[in-house]
């Protein structure tokens, strides 16, 4: 995991810190019952990339997934342990708090409950960091982490994840902005009190469900 400071003072970050000040893209509209793009949002075709420019170059061989915290057996795991777990496939459409989404995305990868059974949550574990090869962080409740349609992810629509995207793996979080989602995923950490990552200490919601508009803390 990289250690060195994130470039936390870029022109992005802080357009970004401006826009969570003055709640930038809350319409207030409500859903409809059959709606599927949530409030506040437009749709698009390409898949734009978002992260703090720097897109680390993880090799398969480098690679490892790391488990820990309130569980009762942590792990790390290599490529090959990774993909000796039961791979699934899921569709889902991503929603972007920068108000993009886009609809029909296949992914091939392991199932976020296939890895919390691995591991054997504790009892009090309520929450969960997320840790990429770039530093960055995200949080969410381990209700959310565990929803059905939840996986970390290694290829999108048929190919393998490239690394603008997060490739090798990324995780993916469907019913929540895609923030949370993150990108060369490198450590998954169980906790008892939630525990804000990089965007969220920057203004942005603990939890972030689109419906809900909840872009902003
Ligand atoms: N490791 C890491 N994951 C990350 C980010 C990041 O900067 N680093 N950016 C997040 C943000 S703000 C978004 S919108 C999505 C963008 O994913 P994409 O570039 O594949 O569209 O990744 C999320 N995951
Ligand atoms: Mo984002």
């Amino acid at each position: 995991m990289a250690d060195d400071a994130l470039p936390d003072d870029t022109k992005l970050t802080r357009t970004k810190q401006r826009w969570a000040n003055e709640g930038k893209f809350i319409t207030g509209a409500a859903r409809g019952a059959d709606e599927r793009l949530p409030p506040g949002q437009h749709l698009v075709r390409d898949w734009p990339v978002r992260d703090l420019e720097r897109q680390p170059d993880v090799s398969t061989d480098r690679w490892r997934l790391t488990i820990k915290g309130l569980v009762a057996r942590p792990v790390s795991l290599d490529w090959s342990a990774f993909m000796a777990l039961p791979q699934t496939e899921r569709r889902s459409d991503i929603h972007c708090v920068t108000t993009w989404s886009r609809y029909d995305n296949d992914w091939a990868g392991v199932a976020t409950r296939t890895l919390l059974d691995l591991v054997e949550p504790r009892d009090e574990a309520a929450f969960v960091v997320l840790h990429g090869y770039d530093g960055y962080t995200s949080n969410v409740p381990l209700a959310d982490f565990a929803a059905e349609d939840a996986l970390i992810a290694r290829e999108w629509q048929g190919k393998p994840l490239t690394r603008e995207h997060g490739g090798p793996a990324r995780l993916v979080i469907p019913h929540l902005y895609f923030w949370k989602s993150a990108k060369w995923i490198s450590g998954i950490e169980l906790l008892g009190a939630d525990r804000p990552g990089f965007w969220e200490v920057n203004g942005y919601h603990r939890r972030g469900d689109p419906w809900e508009e909840e872009r902003y803390s």
